[in-house]
């Protein structure tokens, strides 16, 4: 069985407990590696590596430590097919997807900040004639990454990235459930020379390893991206600490469908915002709200699109909707379908776990499902799912659409289609949400600051916001 290491101090280490974790392949319900079931000792050893590495990366000339970063994007761009088969091995996800999307993207994250942060200006102010008034911004010191299981590498460069380009030396953890692309990360980061401590890579259980993280003095900045209630335990610990904090928490995130839309564009992009990586995106519109003039047409031609998904091994071409992440996050969402018709709900199209044959029989698998008549307070519209779970309601008034969008305590992305100019910019403005699309999704440039409002989190990541994020800014004056 195949044993996935740390990476501390430029090595591939044991855990020093010696204990490993089940790591299961979604897809087939088994256990097809082990992962490090890392502590305290192992995040004080990595910590420290981070300390002794500081100094002399974070005074680094930039363009050096930017040419390392570019060289690591180099070797994902030359590993794709292995590591998006390691992807969708590890999560669950359509490998074309992975191929498509995710693996690309942590290529074009690492490209994006080590290029940035040879740009990155800094401001001054001439006061007067009196006097300049200068900023410095110097790296923060060790920085705590901590990334989610849906979008494995995808996020964890995201975050690690912007640290390291701006000269922070990193203590990252990846999700105990999909571990393996940033193990295979650290073997292209060794190959590409980064130099020893100033990326370090911790696996393990969040309240234990990760937990270890937040709460070690010698990690000034914590960035993570996970669940809502997770999201509040770490603040928990890091705000008395004084620590920086990004958090890039849950949502439940409207898509809204007006009559003038472009009927075509909306209701395939829809299907596609409803059910990428099997709903487990935080930015997948998961709450449609369809103008009631073109309602019956919308959900006719979306229950018929969504039918049309195949749902199957990850592995195969044809896949669109592939395995939940665990058994316990398929029962999770199958009990939201049991909740759905509690509420009042009915199961348009799907609402049940698929049973696959072959090496797929035992796999964590579930419809793509659309469920109507629900009102927008019910639970089943309240709460994050991170399925491929969808409702659809109709709307009468801008007012009343805008008045549902808001209605969760989310407020991370929305999608709106219309083609009237003046109403798209309208409700964009009222709809609060940190992320708006207008006829589209998922449409990014690494140059906005990206995050939610409400329980969506706080800070923003993306672009000058991750660098600054990521660097102590210092105010000098000078008299003239
Ligand atoms: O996230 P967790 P999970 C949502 C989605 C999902 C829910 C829980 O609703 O069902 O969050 O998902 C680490 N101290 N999103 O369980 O638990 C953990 O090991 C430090 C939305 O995967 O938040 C993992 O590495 N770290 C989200 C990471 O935090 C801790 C994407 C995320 O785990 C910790 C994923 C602790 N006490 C889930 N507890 C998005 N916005 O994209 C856990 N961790």
């Amino acid at each position: 069985m195949q044993k996935i290491l740390n990476y501390i101090n430029g090595e591939l280490v044991e855990p020093v407990s010696g204990k490993y974790l089940d790591n299961y392949n979604p897809a087939e319900g088994k256990v097809y590696s082990l992962v490090p079931d890392s502590a305290t000792a192992d995040v004080n050893n990595a910590v420290e590596a981070a300390q002794q590495s500081f100094e002399a990366w974070a005074t680094m000339p930039v363009e050096k430590r930017s040419a390392t970063l570019q060289k690591i994007a180099d070797l994902i761009d030359r590993d794709l097919d292995k590591l998006a088969l390691a992807e969708s091995i590890d999560q669950g996800k359509p490998v074309k997807l992975a191929k498509a999307v995710d693996i690309p993207r942590a290529s074009s994250n690492m490209r994006f900040f080590a290029t940035g942060a040879i740009h990155f200006a800094s401001e001054a102010h001439v006061t007067g004639n009196e006097a300049v008034n200068y900023t410095l911004r110097t790296p923060v010191g060790v920085a705590g990454c901590i990334s989610p299981w849906n979008l494995p590498l995808y996020l964890f460069t995201w975050k690690i990235a912007p640290a390291l380009a701006a000269g922070c030396t990193v203590v990252a953890k990846p999700s105990e459930l999909t571990p393996m692309t940033a193990y295979l990360f650290s073997q292209l980061c060794m190959e590409a020379g980064l130099p020893k401590g100033v990326l370090n890579i911790v696996h393990g259980l969040g309240p234990k390893a990760g937990q270890a993280i937040i709460e070690h003095p010698g990690v000034p900045a914590i960035s993570f991206t996970g669940g809502t209630v997770t999201g509040k335990k770490i603040a928990a610990t890091a705000a008395p600490m004084f620590k920086k904090l990004s958090l890039e928490l849950g949502g439940k995130n409207p898509n809204i469908v007006f009559a003038d839309c472009s009927f075509e564009q909306a209701v395939r992009t829809s299907v596609q915002s409803s059910f990428f990586n099997q709903g487990e995106i935080c930015l997948c519109g998961s709450r449609i709200f369809v103008e009631r003039s073109l309602y019956d047409r919308f959900v006719t031609e979306f229950v018929k699109l969504t039918q049309e998904l195949v749902v199957g091994d990850p592995l195969e071409e044809m896949t669109r909707v592939g395995a939940l992440v665990s058994e316990a996050h398929m029962n999770k969402v199958l009990s939201y379908i049991e909740l759905a018709k509690e509420e009042g709900g009915k199961i348009v199209t799907g609402g049940k776990q698929v049973k696959l044959s072959g090496h797929c029989a035992n796999g964590y698998f579930v419809e793509p499902t659309v469920i109507t008549g629900l009102n927008e307070q019910c639970r089943t519209n309240q709460e994050e799912i991170f399925g491929p779970i969808v409702t659809i309601m109709p709307f009468n008034t801008e007012d009343e659409v805008i008045g549902y969008a808001n209605s969760t305590p989310y407020g991370l992305s929305a999608t709106l289609w219309t083609e009237n100019l003046t109403q798209a910019h309208r409700v964009a403005a009222r709809v609060k949400s940190g992320i708006i699309w207008i006829n589209c999704w998922l449409f990014r440039d690494l140059r906005t600051p990206f995050g939610g409002m409400k329980q969506s989190g706080v800070g923003r990541e993306g672009g000058w916001e991750a660098l600054r994020f990521f660097t102590e800014a210092k105010n000098v004056c000078i008299k003239l």
